[in-house]
């Protein structure tokens, strides 16, 4: 057996496999809201949070394996567990003292982990992938390589908000004291994996180019990007390495206080994006991946490690080898559900009614569907910007707004300079027949969706399995399978009914933020 673990934004899941008969074995979940009230986080972070500063509480993921391990060892036997590994939101960052290394080798099974870990905090609060506070950060750091396009070529991205490299700056900067304290800064991925492992592990491919610090070409930490973020920062982080590698064995605290195998090993984490790759049997160039969560993200294995000249994708290490590239929309459900409660709807009328009572391309109305903020493109968008009245019919409305948020996708996912055979879809809104048909025929490819819906513990639990000896290709044909009947095709019929739609967007979206789109 297999254990894949996922800490994301709102809860920490585990999901165990069986390679032998390619059936998921057990699957538990910790939702920090519900589970963990003490932490005022219904959603996983901090509410409230000023000048775009969105943080969590570290101490909430380390309370949460506790608590996962006790649910999951009620429920599955953990002594034939071979490997672990893990996935975590990208970005999101733990500033860690010399006393942690000490105190991971001695953790004693009579005490919760939260209790021994905490006290080598040296930042209370984690910044998260949703913080917007560096923009000051992301401008040193550019103008001190010389721009956006260097720190793109050397990191895969450039100098970005959430990304921890500027995170690390801002921390430096509003409390060196602390900082220098700081003896090693894990991501969220590499810290769960950290506690599993008893000692600090290395910090992945995958993950590690979400941090505007890797040199892709190179695989390890880029001394010009060390250099303008903080002082002193190669010291402190972990070392670089490919994510299917074995770190070594899980510390004594479980198997004692679980049952998990005491000869179980831990493979280096990955972030979630990274894993859902492999969740989602797309670690070959060809299948693109949509999730539909609180934003809505887009990925794909690439062919060739291109990067994007507006400088709105990333690119990140595909957990298989190569590369992989990632774009974040900030307005996924965020929107949709905005839209949905302003006009007084359910799920049904949204979409699938909506969609239904009006024609692909809605007669040549046009939405760009942000109603806040939106990273692809950045702009402080105040609310939707329409080329059709305000009070127009609800129908006409979620039409434009579903059809704006996949033609922006469309358009910004060009620079790729590849098409999709095939999509996979994923997250809440992918059930819908509806979404999945629109989406089909705006990329005029095949939709997939499937049954396993957390496609990062997943991929988490396959990668366990591929770095201890299996093979991925029969890992990814017994587990990666679409649900029966979910496959919708697309109707060749629109593709130039779209070819339109996407060049009026396009001219839309021009005007209102005078920036040009490649
Ligand atoms: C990716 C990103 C998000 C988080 C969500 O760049 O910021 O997709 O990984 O967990």
């Amino acid at each position: 057996m297999f254990l894949g673990l996922d800490s994301s934004t709102q809860s920490l899941s585990a999901l165990v496999i069986d390679p032998a008969s390619g059936s998921v074995v057990a699957e538990e979940s910790v939702n920090f809201g519900a589970d963990l009230p003490a932490y005022d986080s219904p959603s996983g972070f901090i509410p409230g949070g000023t000048n775009g500063e969105v943080h969590a509480d570290p101490r909430m993921w380390i309370e949460a394996l506790d608590l996962l391990f006790s649910r999951l060892a009620e429920k599955a036997d953990l002594s034939t567990i071979e490997a672990v590994a893990c996935s975590g939101q990208q970005h999101g960052s733990v500033y860690l003292d010399a006393s942690f290394a000490d105190r991971l080798a001695t953790l004693d099974p009579a005490t919760p982990l939260v209790d021994q870990l905490a006290p080598a905090l040296t930042r209370d609060t984690s910044p998260i992938w949703m913080d917007t506070s560096t923009g000051d950060e992301c401008r040193r750091i550019a103008d001190a390589l010389g721009g956006d396009a260097e720190v793109c070529r050397r990191s895969g991205s450039v100098a970005t908000e959430r990304f921890t490299g500027p995170q690390i700056r801002r921390f430096f900067k509003h409390d060196g004291e602390a900082y220098g304290r700081t003896a090693v800064i894990h991501l969220v991925s590499s810290f769960i994996g950290s506690i599993l492992a008893g000692r600090n592990i290395a910090i992945d491919h995958g993950d590690g180019a979400g941090m505007n610090l890797l040199d892709l070409k190179s695989l390890d930490w880029d001394d010009a990007l060390l250099e303008a973020t903080a002082p002193g920062l190669r010291a402190k982080l972990p070392a670089t390495g490919a994510s299917a590698t074995v770190a070594g064995g899980i510390s004594g605290y479980f198997p004692s206080k679980y049952g998990i195998s005491g000869s179980c090993q831990v493979v280096l984490s990955t972030g979630d994006n990274p894993s859902s790759l492999v969740g989602m049997g797309a670690t070959r160039p060809g299948t693109f991946v949509i999730s539909l969560g609180t934003s809505d993200t887009f990925f794909a294995a690439m062919s060739e490690p291109v990067t994007d000249p507006n400088g709105f994708g990333h690119v990140f290490g595909n957990p298989a080898g190569g590369f992989m590239s990632l774009i974040c929309f900030r307005n996924g459900s965020l929107a949709r559900e905005a839209l949905r409660d302003a006009l007084g709807l359910g799920w049904d009328d949204f979409d699938r009614g909506a969609l239904a009572q009006t024609p692909a391309g809605n007669e040549g109305r046009v939405m760009l569907p942000f109603f806040g903020p939106e990273i692809t493109p950045r702009h402080d968008f105040e609310g939707p910007v329409r080329n059709f009245p305000d009070d127009a019919p609800a129908p006409v409305q979620v039409r434009a707004l579903l059809e704006g948020q996949f033609l922006n996708m469309k358009l910004h996912s060009q620079w790729l300079g590849e098409s999709p055979e095939l999509i996979r879809l994923t997250g809440g809104a992918s059930q819908n027949d509806g979404i999945a048909g629109l989406i089909a025929d705006i990329f005029q490819a095949p939709v997939e969706r499937f049954a396993v819906a957390n496609g990062a513990a997943l991929g988490a639990a396959i990668r366990a399995a591929h770095a201890c000896g299996h093979d991925l290709e029969p890992l990814t044909t017994a587990f990666c399978q679409p649900a029966p009947d979910s496959r919708i095709d697309p109707d060749a019929g629109l593709a130039s009914v779209y070819e339109s739609a996407l060049s009026r967007y396009k001219t839309l979206l021009t005007s209102t933020t005078g920036a040009p789109v490649a």
